[in-house]
């Protein structure tokens, strides 16, 4: 097992990953920019380096500062927690040819993720069911791809096999339209990855989003830990995820679950991973696999009971899961509510000072945050500052918590969203669930761009 983990990351994920160490008797190395010195996992750790000036590009995204600071602390392993470096297989390569074991999937499977046309081959081949599209990257002639979208049937959408997460797509609801929308997608998506290979996919037009939570080692076990629905969305930023899916049969779960922990067998998968599936009309339809620790794992880690981060360190130091299937018991329901430092109102991000911070509490209640009275937030990075977490019984049990842990919830000092989660609590689509991911944008009146 490690001696010293050093956490390439900031905010509430480096203090999530740094009580895993603890809890198991691993020092920290904690790694900050300028403006995170007075932060608290900083305060918490065994030794803390200085990587760089505020700006990401020059600390966090600094790959031999990172590199550097894990040889002088002398640690063993780098987490690279979510964002960041966290699915950058060039450094994840650079860190084991540095000596480092770097707590993820190995290079090469993070590479293969990445590139959406891959992964999407990738899990075809491994029996996972894909959303109906063209057999890979669309072919430069106008004619062929006018026939993948008879094919496939308008409305289509092309998306970026270098994008992900939202970037780089665009729907195209008829044939006049398309060959323009191929090459404009295709120009962006050259200039904002550098690759202009794009693929073409049926558009879903009022899917869920639901993904699923895998665990695999070394020895060629994977289990499933449940779903997650992410669908609670504004322009594809999860402001609410909840776990398990509310509406969605077990057996639905069970059966799709299966095959993601066999596609992992089958392409040798390490470490903690999410399958990200749209689903609609009780089918459910692959778009793309995160090789991290997302943030959301909280949910996951509520009904299982399982601690999702120690298990991605037992993986890397070479350990065999230490339960099968049969094990993974999911309890009750949980929610979460990404508290964001931003205005309320027009979403513009509201850093600052922090004069008084009271958490919520209680059964069923968990905050991660490493925010505290007296602290800055600083403007460099994403605006949330902490996740609201509550368990129950039922799902409306954990609403209730949720509804009562906000109101307890006191931020003086700067703007957050904690109304706009208080509101969502008590709005009724919410609470029958099942919305979808156009449901918030719908609510706030926002035309889904
Ligand atoms: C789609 C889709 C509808 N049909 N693909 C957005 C981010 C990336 N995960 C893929 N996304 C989508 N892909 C097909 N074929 C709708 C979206 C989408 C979305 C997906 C999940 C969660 C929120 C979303 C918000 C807008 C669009």
């Amino acid at each position: 097992m490690f001696e010293k983990i050093l956490i390439a990351n900031r905010g509430e994920i480096a203090l999530r990953v740094q009580r895993a160490c603890r809890e198991l008797g691993i020092k920290t190395v904690a790694v900050h920019s300028e403006a995170d010195r007075d932060a608290k996992y900083v305060k918490l750790a065994d030794e803390s380096v200085c990587i760089g000036p505020a700006p990401s590009a020059k600390s966090y995204l600094n790959v031999p500062a990172v590199i550097s600071a894990a040889e002088v602390t002398d640690a063993q392993a780098i987490h690279p927690g979510y964002g960041f470096l966290s699915e950058n297989a060039d450094f994840a390569e650079r860190v084991e040819q540095s000596g480092f074991v770097f707590i993820g999937p190995r290079a090469e499977t993070i590479r293969l993720m990445g590139d959406k046309v891959s992964a999407k081959d990738a899990m075809k081949k491994a029996g996972v069911p894909c959303v109906p599209g063209s057999d890979g990257a669309l072919p430069d002639d106008p004619a062929e791809i006018v026939k993948t979208a008879k094919r496939v049937g308008y409305p289509v959408i092309i998306k970026a096999a270098g994008g992900g997460g939202g970037r780089g797509m665009r729907v195209v609801h008829t044939e006049a339209a398309l060959i323009n929308a191929v090459n404009m997608t295709k120009a962006e998506a050259q200039s904002a990855f550098g690759n202009p290979v794009v693929y073409m996919e049926k558009f879903l037009e009022n899917p869920r989003h639901i993904e699923i939570q895998i665990l695999a080692d070394e020895h060629g076990n994977a289990v499933f830990l449940g779903d997650r629905d992410c669908s609670m969305q504004r322009r594809h930023q999860k402001i609410i995820e909840e776990a398990p899916s509310p509406l969605l049969p077990a057996r639905l779960r069970d059966k799709i679950g299966e095959r993601c922990a066999e596609a992992c067998r089958k392409i040798k998968y390490r470490g903690a991973g999410t399958f990200e599936f749209l689903y609609e009309n009780g089918e459910f339809y692959f778009i793309e696999m995160n090789t991290r620790l997302q943030v959301e794992h909280t949910v996951t880690e509520m009904i299982t009971g399982i601690d999702l981060v120690q298990q991605q360190i037992f993986i890397a130091a070479g350990e065999k899961l230490p339960f099968r299937q049969r094990d993974i018991v999911l309890n009750g329901h949980a929610i979460e509510c990404r508290i964001n430092a931003e205005d309320p109102y027009n979403f513009v991000p509201s850093p600052g000072f922090i004069n008084r911070f009271h958490m919520p509490g209680g059964p069923g209640v968990r905050m991660d945050t490493h925010v505290y009275g007296g602290y800055t937030v600083p403007p460099h990075y994403d605006s949330m500052i902490g996740k609201l977490i509550t368990h129950g019984a039922t799902r409306e049990q954990a609403i209730a918590r949720m509804r009562v842990a906000l109101s307890e919830l006191y931020v003086e000092g700067i703007k957050t969203n904690k109304e706009l989660h208080s509101d969502l609590m008590s709005d009724l689509a919410f609470q029958q669930g099942g919305t979808s991911i156009h449901y918030l944008e719908q609510k706030l009146g926002i035309s889904a761009k």
